[in-house]
């Protein structure tokens, strides 16, 4: 047997006979999950002794064979690349392509989705089906400072940045959460979230898998489904973004008063309920306690650190704010001069700890900019201390933005749309919305004599764009508003969106 020093995999062995994964294809143990992703390793490496950090990309629905891929992949020393369900394909190529991914892998049901662009590449295709059923082999020594997992996210630059972080910084995530959020192999979490960010890959799945817990996926959020799973009982631990809390409060005020008890009290049987990856807001927090007995553990992350700052599990969880430091992580405020920001002021969150990644894929330029002379990443949010618990004031760039947990680069979205034929310029802006947080809004100059409804703005931005990125708004202004050098000046957008708007309805 090789040395395994992937601290998750290690850990999986003293839970042989607990359960999982559960998802709609069956309930798994940790000794199914162990064989599989085994074979999954051999298949993998299809003759090699080891993959060197080569990059696998995949497209899985939230499941065993997800599950066991992406440890099929660690145990072949490769790095997981986990791609998104919903993107097109012009964003899946992105990945492959700017990844360096040398193998994909998808699910039977996707391999069509990825089988172009593995025929123009000349990239290895191998289904799930097939790569859990292969003869397990000799499988290599993988040391825990390697480079394991890369996740795509936006930031200030236009296209997404892969960001990477090694076993040890995967385990120093998870350990933190689990200790500070005290998972046990008794704790059951229900998971709704997609599974190419960090929300769901690692606050739920890999602190569930590292603690001998259980993960039951619902592939797909529905708020009926959820409170309906919730009211069968079993579960403990609830973990998503302000929009799904927000959705599934509209679906208990829609059901009649004898089925909101049945809710209420099946929702106060959990241990824990949690909300990140967006601002809380207060009324949502306050709502959901009248309703379900819960004061929301609000908590402040980010794809590049992991989890930094959590309200705390025992103890006063203060509203509109993202609590204190968690275990190992080290966290300071420092102002526009570069000092530390005192008590009450607000000052850039800076992070430091071993659960800081290692580097943006490729780009060693953006990794060293990211990061202070002495060693803190910069994450780019302004937030304050008040009696010793931070609250996140808002972010230093005006184009990255958070709509349902996303976050995304207006940059990008702008640079796409000025392929459309009928746009001669554009500004995209977050503007504020109680559902979303913020809705992604296009304000658009038209070239003479061309119309665009927002309807075939969004069929055309589908085709290109994940679907969270495509404008859900839109204005026509006679012109953007400027600054005396001809910058457009966000605000102002913003503020256009303000007036009656062209606005979508129904979502
Ligand atoms: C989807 N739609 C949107 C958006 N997303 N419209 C406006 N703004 C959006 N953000 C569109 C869909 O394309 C569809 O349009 C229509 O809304 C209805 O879609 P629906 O199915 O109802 O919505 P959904 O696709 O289910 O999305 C809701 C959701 C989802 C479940 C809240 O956004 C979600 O799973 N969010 C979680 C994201 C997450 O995990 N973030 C964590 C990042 P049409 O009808 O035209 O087709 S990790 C992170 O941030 C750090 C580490 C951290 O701190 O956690
Ligand atoms: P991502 O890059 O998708 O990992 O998103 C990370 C960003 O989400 C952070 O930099 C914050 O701007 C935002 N974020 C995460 N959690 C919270 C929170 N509880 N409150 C406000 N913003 C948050």
């Amino acid at each position: 047997m090789p040395r395994i020093a992937i601290p998750l995999i290690t850990k999986a062995l003293s839970f042989e006979s607990r359960q999982a994964v559960t998802a709609p294809e069956g309930t798994f143990t940790y000794k199914r999950l162990l064989e599989s992703s085994a074979r999954a390793a051999a298949r993998i490496l299809d003759g090699r002794s080891d993959l060197a950090e080569a990059r696998v990309a995949f497209l899985i629905p939230p499941g065993l064979d997800y599950t066991a891929v992406m440890w099929g992949v660690w145990r072949a020393g490769g790095v997981a690349v986990p791609m998104a369900l919903s993107h097109p394909r012009p964003e899946l190529e992105y990945v492959i392509e700017d990844a360096r991914a040398s193998i994909l892998v998808a699910h039977p049901d996707l391999i069509a989705r990825l089988a172009p662009v593995a025929g123009e590449k000349g990239l290895p295709l191998i289904g799930t089906g097939e790569a859990l059923a292969a003869e397990p082999g000799a499988l290599p020594e993988v040391d825990a400072s390697r480079r394991a997992m890369m996740v795509y996210t936006s930031g200030t630059t236009s296209r997404p940045k892969g960001v990477v972080t090694t076993h040890e910084q995967i385990a120093a995530q998870i350990s933190s959460l689990v200790q500070a959020w005290g998972w046990t192999p008794d704790d059951h979490i229900l998971n709704v979230l997609p599974m190419h960010h960090l929300h769901g890959i690692l606050n739920i799945l890999s602190c569930a898998l590292w603690s001998g817990a259980l993960c039951e996926f619902m592939p797909e959020f529905e708020a009926g489904a959820v409170w309906r799973r919730m009211a069968r009982g079993g579960l403990t631990l609830f973990m998503a973004v302000p929009t799904i809390y927000v959705r599934l409060i509209a679906a208990w005020e829609a059901m009649p008063e004898a089925e909101r008890r049945r809710m209420s009290e099946a929702a106060a049987r959990l241990r824990l309920m949690v909300s990140g990856s967006a601002a809380l807001p207060v009324s949502v927090l306050e709502k959901w306690r009248e309703i379900t007995g819960h004061v929301l553990l609000e908590r402040y992350g980010m794809t590049e650190i992991g989890m930094a700052l959590s309200n705390p599990l025992d103890g006063r969880r203060a509203p509109g704010t993202v609590g204190r430091p968690l275990p190992g992580v080290r966290v300071r405020l420092v102002d526009e001069g570069g000092d530390p920001a005192g008590e009450g002021s607000p000052g850039q969150i800076q992070v430091k700890g071993p659960n800081v990644f290692l580097e943006y894929w490729r780009r060693p330029e953006a990794t060293a900019e990211s990061f202070t002379p002495d060693g803190w990443f910069r994450t780019g949010d302004v937030g304050r201390v008040e009696d010793g618990y931070y609250r996140i004031l808002g972010r230093e760039s005006v184009d990255i933005l958070k709509t349902g947990g996303y976050k995304v680069s207006a940059l990008e979205i702008e640079e796409v749309l000025r392929d459309h034929p009928s746009i001669a310029e554009c500004a995209v802006v977050g503007v504020p919305d109680p559902e979303w947080g913020q809705r992604v809004g296009a304000a658009l100059i038209l070239k003479p004599g061309s119309s665009l409804a927002l309807e075939d703005l969004r069929a055309w931005g589908k085709e290109r764009l994940a679907p969270y990125k495509v404008p859900s708004l839109l204005s026509l202004p006679d012109h953007l508003p400027r600054n005396a050098m001809g910058k457009v000046t966000k605000p102002d957008v913003v503020r256009l969106f303000e007036q009656p708007p062209d606005r979508r309805s129904g979502s």
